[in-house]
């Protein structure tokens, strides 16, 4: 029966907790929110360069500026892979750049805020990078196959940056009081908005549910932004730094850390555009993509000098 009725066949594979492939027939509502869910990705990968590479070129030493190089060229990739799984989908990475240069798509908003100090380096790789890794890792298993594939190495790389962000702060937090203090202000900065990377609260959360359902997401914006919050602390406790939230303690009941409130407004206002970075981050990507015409053409023409070639041949 499933072979005969598209609707339910695609619906068994959810059930079973199977992969939907591109070739596969999927709902119309189910492909576009996962273009909208990876090129959102893919875009946030893209955007994410800017802040760092604002310190390629003051990192500490030789061996920080090759650490973050190659950070920052991990993240170009990520972009490469997402973009290819959202193509999977019908979709064309340039109508998809398009989309995020006239503003139809979206990124994140962490990529709004100013990195101040080579701090910042230290507490990008571990709160945000940790935050991405919390949410990314169940997408590992998320039901469309090639974003759950490209996943798998993502999360591989991305933990080696956590890593070397939480190695940041180490350093900076063991060092003279003047490096404790730029990492404990890091801190301070980046702690709220890496919460927000989540998403807004479950009620307001649109897609979450039927996201859910389809197997696309895994837990909900408030579950991961709480498992997110236990795993922080002790590793906070260990960097010897202050977490900025006064009601931050365990709740033994729970079983869980407490939180204090989030300013969601601030979220969305961000998502809006009206962050501290906005319009510079989309001034310096519209420049880069303008700028980066003529790769493009010179690619392009090449690959068709190949494929003439080819033909020639066969
Ligand atoms: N920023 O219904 P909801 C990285 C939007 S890359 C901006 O809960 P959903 C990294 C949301 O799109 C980090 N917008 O949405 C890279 C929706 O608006 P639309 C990116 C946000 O999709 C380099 C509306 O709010 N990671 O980590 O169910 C260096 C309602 O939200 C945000 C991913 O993209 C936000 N923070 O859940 C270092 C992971 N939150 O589209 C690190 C994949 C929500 O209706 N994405 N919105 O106009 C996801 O897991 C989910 O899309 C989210 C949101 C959890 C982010």
């Amino acid at each position: 029966m499933h072979d005969h009725d598209p609707e339910e066949r695609f619906q068994a594979i959810i059930d079973d907790d199977g992969r939907i492939e591109p070739r596969d027939w999927m709902p119309p509502a189910y492909r576009k929110s996962l273009i909208r869910q990876i090129a959102q990705h893919a875009h946030s990968e893209i955007i994410g360069m800017q802040p760092e590479g604002n310190w390629i070129t003051r990192a500490p030493s030789l061996r920080r500026k090759a650490i973050l190089m190659a950070k920052v060229q991990d993240e170009a990739g990520h972009g490469l892979y997402l973009y290819a799984a959202a193509e999977t989908l019908g979709v064309d990475r340039a109508e998809l750049l398009d989309m995020l240069h006239d503003g139809r798509q979206k990124y994140s908003s962490i990529f709004n805020y100013p990195t101040l100090t080579w701090a910042d380096m230290g507490a990008i790789g571990w709160l945000v990078d940790g935050a991405a890794i919390v949410n990314q890792v169940p997408i590992c298993r998320c039901s469309y196959g090639p974003y759950a594939r490209a996943m798998i190495r993502i999360c591989k790389e991305e933990s080696f940056h956590q890593r070397q962000g939480f190695e940041i702060l180490h350093t900076l937090s063991h060092g003279t009081p003047a490096q404790h203090d730029m990492a404990q202000d890091a801190v301070d900065r980046w702690w709220w908005p890496s919460l927000m990377m989540f998403g807004p609260p479950d009620q307001e959360s649109t897609h979450s549910e039927q996201s859910m359902r389809w197997g696309i997401k895994r837990f909900s914006n408030d579950e991961l932004r709480q498992r997110f919050v236990d795993m922080t602390v002790p590793q906070a406790e260990v960097l010897g730094l202050r977490l900025p939230d006064p009601d931050l303690r365990w709740n033994p009941e729970r079983g869980h850390y407490d939180f204090g409130e989030i300013d969601f407004t601030e979220l969305f206002e961000v998502i809006k555009g009206n962050g501290p970075c906005n319009r510079q981050r989309m001034a310096d990507r519209r420049r880069a993509h303008e700028e980066g015409e003529w790769v493009r053409e010179a690619a392009a023409a090449y690959a068709a000098k190949r494929a003439a070639q080819r033909e020639e041949v066969a």
